[in-house]
């Protein structure tokens, strides 16, 4: 097996519609959006990706790890595929013709439709960028070779995995297994077995330690840690947890969703760094490479299918709901050898206060629980108080907004409203055995307004701070994860409550050039007082 990048240097054009025929006249990179292009910024239209591509001939596979908003992919001419689901892994297998050169040519566009079954609506609060925004690869295989690897720590203290193993066309007879590179060892052909890893070490947020398992020469990285939900209380490796961190949109104003690898980098060390042990990918799966570098300095990942604050008619719809389930399938076939992925997410504020949508969030759950039971499954609801699909899940997930949304008019300190709030919900779910985490919390902050009135970095500083000191003041929450790293594109006039001043989601602790608000380093300083940075 023989697995290419076709990152680099494509051919490009931009139409505005389907109608009009593409003239390779420009370059673009691969991964990149289109639409943060000067000349095509802000534009809806069909980006026309174009490259060259070499094959031995015969069968192979093509991997497409996010495109959108929607795409169609083109071998020599012929459709081989297309996707309507943003943010996901896209893998084509068919046969490549001759050896010798091919043209591979992808069209996708960043249209927005409201027709219920889409995934990407309008009205979600972050912006839909288009273009190819992730890794792109080409395998090339024998029937026999090893198309999935998935590896499930069962036990922290023994070390032993779950391992399952598909193929592309056929079974061979036996899997030689080795860990670490260490001695092979050969067994007849199972699909799935058990097995001890030997010298292992318990992979957490302190010591992210790693291993590597190689099947038949197809080799993953994997680590041994332990979750546990049982309770009220989230244990890792048998030791309860609260988590501190934020929300993070993979995002940049330049870049879209297509971020370069070295910002990824740096600003999942800064969260680190920051003091913070976790981050919620909102609202979507993430890219390998962001799991890959929170697998290896220790950071604990929320990750969610794409979705916001959808309605009744979609949540009801057939090819919504088949969607979505799509959506979650891919993610966890995805993401499952991630020791960092503690917790798999669904539809960010959906309106699970209605009885019609009890089926979609079951089918969901059944959907990652038949892949993987070894994490917890959540939803992040923002109607905590009437949502009546919360037993379904794992944890008990809460996006709420006092001192910024709710109540404010009558109190002119914000942040005195935030403890009430936490104290309301702990007597509400006092009886519920399930670990309860505030999803979501947050003020936007103009950098560089230091009125300290609401907008300001000294109102969100306060704010926050308050919320911190709750959580860990507070025995029934698990955890915060903060709205918002940075701040991230959005539409101006989304007709949201407050308003996207300079069509950004403001309640980034830096900026969407990664400049820090006051937030940022008064909330480092806390930690350290607090104790949560030895
Ligand atoms: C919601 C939503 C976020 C963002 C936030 C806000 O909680 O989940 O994506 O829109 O509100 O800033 O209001």
């Amino acid at each position: 097996m023989k697995t290419t990048s076709l990152n680099g240097i494509w051919e490009f054009c931009f139409t505005k519609d389907y109608t009009e025929t593409p003239l390779f006249n420009s370059m673009i990179t691969v991964p990149g959006c289109f639409d943060v292009m000067p000349g095509k910024f802000g534009k809806r239209g069909c980006g026309h990706y174009r490259r060259k591509v070499f094959t031995n001939g015969g069968k192979i596979m093509l991997t497409f790890d996010g495109c959108g908003v929607h795409a169609a992919f083109y071998w020599d001419g012929v459709q081989i595929g297309k996707t309507v689901l943003a943010y996901n892994r896209e893998e084509l297998i068919f046969d490549s013709g001759d050896a010798g050169e091919h043209e591979l040519m992808v069209v996708t566009d960043n249209f927005l439709s409201q027709e219920p079954s889409e995934q990407f609506k309008s009205f979600y609060d972050f912006y839909a960028f288009g273009g190819i925004y992730s890794d792109v690869y080409l395998t090339e295989f024998e029937p026999e070779d090893i198309r999935h690897l998935a590896v499930i720590p069962l036990d922290h203290t023994t070390g032993e995995v779950k391992i399952q193993v598909e193929c592309f066309e056929k079974n061979p007879e036996t899997l030689k297994i080795a860990f670490d590179n260490g001695a092979e060892e050969e067994i007849p052909f199972a699909s799935e077995f058990v097995k001890k890893v030997p010298a292992f070490k318990v992979w957490s947020p302190e010591t992210p330690a790693l291993h590597t398992l190689t099947v038949n020469g197809k080799s993953v990285s994997f680590g041994i840690r332990t979750l546990n939900w049982s309770g009220k209380r989230l244990l890792l490796n048998g030791k309860e947890i609260k988590l501190i961190g934020c929300n993070r949109h993979e995002s940049h104003p330049e870049f879209g969703p297509a971020t370069p690898e070295n910002l990824i980098l740096t600003d999942l060390t800064a969260i680190k760094e920051q003091g913070f042990n976790f981050v919620r990918g909102s609202h979507y799966p993430q890219k390998e490479f962001t799991l890959e570098i929170c697998d290896r300095i220790g950071l604990l990942v929320w990750e969610e299918a794409l979705g916001w604050g959808n309605h009744e008619p979609e949540l009801t719809d057939p090819g919504f709901c088949d969607n979505e389930a799509e959506q979650c399938r891919r993610m966890v076939r995805k993401s499952i050898n991630h020791p960092s992925v503690i917790i798999w997410g669904f539809l960010n504020e959906a309106e699970t206060n209605k009885e019609s949508v009890r089926p979609l969030i079951k089918r969901l759950r059944d959907t990652i629980r038949e892949q993987d039971q070894s994490r917890p499954v959540t939803f992040a609801s923002n109607r905590p108080a009437k949502d009546c699909c919360m037993d379904l899940v794992d944890i008990l997930s809460l996006n709420i907004y006092p001192g910024w949304y709710d109540q404010i008019d009558c109190d002119p300190d914000g942040t005195t409203l935030i403890r009430p709030e936490f104290e309301k919900f702990a007597e509400q779910f006092k009886d519920v055995s399930k670990p309860m985490i505030v999803s979501e919390i947050g003020a936007a902050a103009i950098y560089g307004d230091h009125s300290g009135y609401r907008w300001s970095e000294e109102y969100q500083t306060d704010l926050l701070k308050t919320v911190v000191n709750a959580i860990l003041d507070m025995d029934r929450y698990s955890g915060v994860a903060l709205w918002l790293f940075c701040d991230a594109n959005t539409y101006v006039g989304t007709g949201h409550y407050l308003g996207r001043p300079r069509g950004f989601n403001n309640k980034g602790m830096l900026t969407e050039h990664r400049k820090p608000k006051m937030s940022w380093y008064k909330l480092h300083e806390l930690l350290i007082e607090r104790g949560v940075i030895q």
